[in-house]
């Protein structure tokens, strides 16, 4: 007799020792059964392990896939490390330690760590990033890119951080300051590798349609590429008639045209500007380059420009147009030129305000919705816009002088873009054009720990990839990674060797290429090598990607939502077009976990503080005589609000700290981490236990006891098919209620209860079942319990409804319903209507599963 607390450590240690030595979780490709690929977001092995903020998605993953083999799918469900990257080379630094070592501890720790909470993986496949055998088919998919026209080399202004001695991607940056250490950031020019992901735009957004992803990251991703309809308007300078295209969303807006805006490295400038102007415009554009595109476009920033002296004219009138160099227009948005509208333009406003430009009303406002004003406040506004006095960017109608070649007078906006088009079109002078916020993928870093680049540099300016059995091409080992000094500088030129090379296949001297590529491009395909991770002649093979492909569901934090997952829809489209994988996208369905919050304490002065170190005077937190602000925030090392696995697993038990962790609430949402409230999970454990070991058991059937099993099994399977993984562990811990309430436990009812559990508390349920069925294998591929319809049907009484001691009504339902569920019938049935509608509600009188008396004021 096993009653009281059950023996975590024991249990864990002997069920997963078990299911390593019987690879329990091993998958192959098998065409008898339906497959289920579910994975996770592989983590990138950071020195300071695991949190249990980091396993909330990763104990949801694995409860599914759980479930999914007790279903009957064959499920792949893999782990890897994605281990290349700037975090790693910064904390190889840090620590002294050259990333190659650091990483194989780190990667030990976080093995070691998830298996220690029992998920099970196909350790068979695990793979590393960072692993020659791995990016070896990182540099072949690279070559495919290359001969496909869509990985160049240019010039290219890049995001340079000095202090980390790189190039940054444009998400790398945020504010002026990279977002790895928060160090400057400066623009400068630089050879780099690009990749043209904007080639597929197109198709990225409309690949967005038919996927199963949550709608707010369909929208990250929409927004990032930020496809704009409108038009390209052509003007031509007064001199030499040098066309310059401007890119418009309202070319609606022509006839309010007063200046033309270039961008400041735009290379038309060096043509037109004039001798005088020349000095002020070149130190404009040195200051312009100092700052990002974010400063440079931040709302409410000072607009600031240069007069290049020059003028075009306007294709409809015979007004000069100023030209003027502009700060907030960028070379890599549109055609990198603006007609200047501050009539529509609130950016064109501001900067028309400033150098004393003319603004000339574009629309007659129409007020609607939120801006429906006052009468006289709207007439107010409108005879302001009228005036060009304010600037109007809402809803209205054409407004212009009249007595020009083309008349849009009084047309709504969409009426008007569309006749200038059609102008535009006919007299040459531009027409219809979509662009694209997308910007190509700058894909070189100046650093160590990357893949190198599979190509070799001639003297003569040829280049050459290598072919395939020339791959991997290894990084060499140095010893010093740290990154270099100057511009385009990197660790790799160092390494002379390794550098300089006599070509044979050429018969030529030639350099290997010393940038590296940016932590992306490993887990641009990760999910491709998990179908076939040995595969030594590709890097997977067609009948397992056939097999496998596409991810079911793939889970992971929704920092993702346009970098990695943007990336790693760009490659897979295009191994796609080669004819290497066989569905156009790569992720089926895809789910973000919340983050997990916990209290964190914040000095003042900024910077946070562990709790231990802390002391309270009154209601107020001090460190060293600084107050101190306490604050829910992401868990976190560097905030000291990091709760390891480990002390938790130790303490609890894994499958305590796995029901806690998708106990706290709904999976998607954010939830606050509170080790005080772990003890409720291991109690319901515990009970779970004491029922199974209990001497009440008995062998025969029990319908009361039976009617529960087969309500839990139903509910559950409903719960976990939403992923709504709170409420079926809630299910769980009512079924324990009630059941130990039964005089005896029917052992059919708890085994039943035992694979329902066994996709949360593995360990446990494993135990459990051997214990119950006398077995000695894992219940892993138990079929799921088919819920018997019979002994769900419930059994129905009749509520009276009264109101004010009255009978009105009747309800026939099932047994059992709250108070709650009453009320809503009543207040979906005609009696309401009848005998309450617009009476004062004074209290509600409830007998469950007899009557309800609703007591009114009249
Ligand atoms: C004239 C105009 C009149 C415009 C008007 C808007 C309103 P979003 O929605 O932000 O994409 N634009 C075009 N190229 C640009 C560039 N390279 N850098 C900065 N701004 C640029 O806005 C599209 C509008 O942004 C374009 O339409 C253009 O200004 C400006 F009543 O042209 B518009």
């Amino acid at each position: 007799m096993k009653q009281g607390k059950y023996p975590h450590r024991e249990i864990e240690r002997k069920w997963q020792r078990y299911w390593l030595e019987n690879k329990t979780f091993r998958s192959e490709v098998d065409y008898s059964k339906k497959k289920y690929y579910i994975l996770d977001m592989f983590p990138y092995p950071s020195g300071t392990g695991l949190h249990v903020g980091h396993v909330t998605g990763y104990t949801a993953t694995d409860v599914v896939a759980r479930y999914k083999r007790q279903k009957g799918f064959n499920v792949l469900h893999p782990m890897g490390w994605d281990s290349f990257g700037l975090q790693a080379e910064q904390y190889a630094i840090r620590t002294g330690t050259h990333p190659k070592e650091s990483t194989a501890t780190n990667i030990n720790t976080y093995r070691r760590q998830l298996q220690s909470l029992g998920f099970s993986y196909d350790w068979d496949r695990e793979i590393t990033t960072s692993d020659p055998s791995y990016y070896k088919w990182t540099q072949w998919i690279f070559t495919k890119l290359y001969e496909k026209g869509l990985a160049y080399e240019a010039d290219v202004l890049v995001n340079y951080c000095p202090q980390l001695g790189t190039v940054l991607a444009n998400e790398e940056v945020e504010e002026g300051k990279s977002v790895e250490g928060g160090y400057p950031v400066i623009r400068a020019p630089l050879k780099q590798w690009v990749l043209k992901i904007t080639s597929y735009a197109e198709r990225l957004l409309e690949g967005l349609e038919h996927l199963h992803w949550p709608e707010h990251l369909k929208t990250l991703q929409r927004n990032w590429i930020g496809k704009k309809s409108g038009a390209k308007v052509i003007f031509k300078t007064e001199e030499k008639e040098m066309a310059i295209s401007t890119f418009t969303t309202r070319p609606d807006t022509i006839f309010g045209v007063t200046f033309l805006v270039l961008s400041p490295e735009h290379p038309l400038i060096e043509q037109i500007v004039l001798p005088q102007y020349r000095e002020t415009i070149d130190r404009f554009k040195e200051e312009v380059a100092r700052k990002s595109d974010f400063e440079r476009t931040e709302g409410n920033r000072e607009k600031r420009g240069v007069w290049s002296g020059a003028y075009v004219r306007h294709p409809l009138e015979t007004r000069r147009i100023p030209i003027w160099i502009g700060d907030y227009v960028l070379m890599g948005y549109g055609t990198g030129a603006v007609m200047g509208v501050p009539g529509g333009d609130a950016r064109d406003f501001d900067f028309a305000k400033r150098y004393h430009l003319p603004i000339i009303p574009i629309c007659d406002p129409l007020f609607s919705g939120a801006q429906c004003k006052e009468r006289g406040e709207r007439e107010k506004i409108r005879s302001e816009v009228l005036r060009g006095e304010k600037c109007w960017e809402g809803e209205g109608r054409a407004w212009h002088r009249k007595g020009l070649p083309l008349d849009i007078n009084g047309l709504e906006i969409e009426q008007a873009k569309e006749k200038v088009i059609g102008w535009l079109e006919e007299h040459q002078c531009g027409g219809r054009f979509t662009t694209y916020k997308l910007r190509d993928w700058i894909f070189s870093r100046q650093r160590y720990w990357g893949e190198p680049f599979p190509i070799i540099h001639f003297e003569d300016g040829s280049q050459r990839l290598l072919d395939l059995d020339e791959l991997p091409l290894s990084l060499p080992d140095l010893s010093s990674y740290h990154p270099q000094q100057g511009l385009g500088r990197t660790p790799l030129h160092s390494a002379e060797e390794w550098v300089n090379l006599y070509d044979v296949k050429r018969g030529k001297r030639g350099k290997r290429e010393t940038n590296t590529m940016p932590q992306w491009a490993g887990s641009c395909w990760y999910y491709l090598r998990f179908c076939d991770p040995h595969n030594k002649e590709e890097g997977w093979s067609c009948s397992a990607e056939r097999y496998w492909m596409p991810v079911d569901l793939y889970v992971g934090g929704v920092e993702h939502a346009v970098l990695h997952l943007l990336y790693a829809r760009f490659w897979h489209k295009v191994l796609y077009d080669c004819g290497h994988v066989s569905t156009e996208e790569p992720f089926h369905t895809l789910r973000n976990q919340g983050l997990i919050l916990a209290q964190a304490y914040r000095l003042s002065s900024g910077g946070y503080v562990p709790l231990d170190q802390l002391s309270k005077q009154g209601k107020v937190w001090t460190y060293q005589g600084e107050e101190v602000v306490p604050s829910l925030e992401k868990m976190s090392k560097s905030k000291w609000n990091g709760v390891t696995p480990d002390e938790i697993v130790e303490q609890y038990g894994a499958d305590t700290l796995r029901i806690y962790e998708l106990f706290m609430g709904p999976f998607d949402k954010e939830k606050v981490w509170d080790s005080q409230s772990i003890h409720g999970c291991r109690r319901f454990l515990d009970r779970f236990y004491g029922l199974v070991y209990s001497n009440r058991v008995v062998d025969q059937p029990h319908l009361e006891g039976m009617k529960l099993a087969h309500h839990l099994i139903n509910g559950v399977e409903r719960d976990i098919e939403g992923m709504l993984l709170n409420t079926a562990i809630a299910k769980m811990m009512e079924f324990v209620n009630a059941f130990s309430r039964l005089e005896c436990y029917p052992k059919e009812g708890l085994k039943m209860a035992v694979q329902v559990l066994s996709p949360f508390a593995p360990h446990l349920a494993e135990e459990c079942w051997q214990f119950l069925t006398g077995g000695t294998t894992s219940l892993t591929y138990e079929p799921y319990p088919v819920a018997d319809r019979d002994l769900l049907i419930e059994e129905k009484v009749t509520y009276i409804i009264q109101v004010d001691g009255r009978c009105r009504g009747k309800w026939e339902s099932s047994k059992g319903r709250s108070q709650e569920e009453v009320w809503e019938f009543v207040q979906s049935s005609p009696l309401y209507a009848r005998h309450l509608e617009g009476k004062q509600i004074k209290r509600c009188i409830f007998v469950p599963n007899k009557l309800m008396n609703i007591v009114t004021s009249s």
